[in-house]
């Protein structure tokens, strides 16, 4: 079989459902282009697409910016490891701190490798700066994160199916429960190990959870208080989609770790980070961390091209405007509705709740009508289904959304 060969959707199906480990279960739609908001499936049907790669595509599909960045790096130089420079990666380095006021990047390359990077350099920090006995140090993580799917990131998710048989479990962390800040100061006061505190923004997989206003804020003044590291992990929430270019920047909140993927690739490539000072990144230092194509020449000009398309495009503004847009016109829905019970999220980050219990299959059902109807969207904890299309649409094309996604739900009213 050619790489050029055409294959029909079932063949496509039917080749992974053979030869790939069964380790998901995707929406029954093959799909071989994209560009902006719209990806095409195999036999030519074009969608609207609101998983965007789960917030990766926040640049739209194939950006014509970032895929000649991309293209073009990809014919100079691809990888040099870091055994040696690449003149890529300083101007990367230096656009993202400059973007979003660090002194320092760690460049890696899936959202998880940046999670790890945060929690080691945590746990380096707690030892070195701030004293804690070796080996005793403790990471404060929310319930119902999703950070990854490491060995140590799984082994604090509460998601019996992301963890079960997974074990043993890497020790150090804590859970609390998310947005409960009286919990998080009673860990701070009673428990002189605690290192750091890893929280979502937004908690995404969890069905896009937003927490209350100024919970944020007061986690930040808490660890300040208590000389403990605040980490945000913005790898689904970052990059302009929840309506600023940080969840956090809608509290006024510097991280002392800031960890982003996804969308700093436009979805182009893997590429991710851990961003801190020198005060805290200085714990590290050669050897002590690397990857093999972690901040290699490509992504370094994937980086740059992705951020200046936020920026240049003003997908933020975009985001909450349209952010806005969505949920007024969903709530006028909602309101002479008895299947849908809520929407929620902030941007362009959105989920609306099915009234159904999570065990049935009308969520995962409206995706296969949304489908059908030329919109793409995929259900989480059964009865959730999360909207978050690219940044770059236009009033117009959410609009069409709104009624296709009505439309749709309409035909499960009973
Ligand atoms: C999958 C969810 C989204 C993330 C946060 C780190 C990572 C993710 C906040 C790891 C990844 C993904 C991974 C993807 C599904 C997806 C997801 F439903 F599972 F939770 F987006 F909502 N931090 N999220 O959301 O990044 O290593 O994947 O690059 O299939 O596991 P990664």
């Amino acid at each position: 079989m050619l790489q050029s060969e055409k294959l029909t959707s079932k063949n496509a199906i039917a080749l992974e459902d053979k030869y790939g480990a069964h380790n998901y279960h995707p929406l029954p739609v093959v799909l071989s282009r994209g560009e902006g908001v719209y990806v095409w499936d195999a036999e030519g049907k074009k969608y609207y697409d609101f998983l965007s790669a789960y917030s990766a595509v926040n640049q739209g599909h194939c950006h014509p910016k970032i895929v000649d960045a991309m293209t073009r790096q990809a014919q100079t130089l691809t990888l040099t490891s870091r055994a040696f420079y690449n003149d890529q990666l300083g101007k990367f380095e230096k656009y993202a701190c400059d973007t979003f006021g660090y002194d320092k990047m760690l460049p890696m390359n899936t959202g998880a490798e940046a999670v790890e990077t945060a929690l080691k350099i945590c746990r380096k920090w707690a030892y070195e700066k701030k004293g804690i006995a070796a080996n005793e140090a403790h990471i404060i993580v929310c319930e119902n994160n999703f950070h990854g799917r490491t060995t140590t990131i799984i082994s604090f998710s509460n998601d019996p199916v992301a963890r079960k048989n997974f074990g043993p479990y890497t020790k150090g962390f804590i859970k609390i429960e998310y947005d409960n800040i009286t919990a998080l100061e009673e860990v701070l006061k009673s428990n002189d190990t605690i290192a750091g505190f890893l929280v979502e923004p937004i908690q995404g997989e969890a069905g896009v959870f937003v927490p209350s206003d100024g919970y944020l804020a007061k986690a930040k003044e808490l660890c300040e208080k208590y000389n403990v590291l605040f980490i945000a992990d913005e790898v689904q929430t970052g990059i302009a989609r929840t309506g600023k270019m940080l969840a956090v920047d809608h509290e006024g909140v510097k991280p002392d770790m800031l960890i982003l993927g996804k969308a700093l690739s436009g979805g182009a490539y893997p590429v991710s980070c851990v961003l801190a000072d020198d005060k805290i990144m200085e714990v590290i230092g050669p050897g002590n961390h690397g990857s093999t194509f972690g901040g290699n020449p490509v992504a370094a000009a994937v980086g740059i091209a992705a951020l200046e398309v936020v920026k240049e495009e003003g997908l933020a503004e975009n985001a909450q405007i349209l952010g806005e847009l969505f949920r007024a016109e969903l709530n006028k829905y909602i309101s002479g509705s008895s299947l849908v019970k809520a929407v929620r999220g902030k941007g362009l980050l959105n989920a609306i709740l099915v009234n159904d219990s999570p065990d049935s299959s009308t969520a995962w059902d409206i995706c296969l009508a949304l489908r059908d109807n030329g919109l793409l969207a995929k259900p989480t904890h059964g009865n959730i289904i999360r909207f978050a299309p690219p940044l770059v649409m236009t009033r117009e094309q959410l609009l069409d959304c709104v009624v296709i996604i009505i439309k749709t739900l309409q035909q499960f009213q009973k």
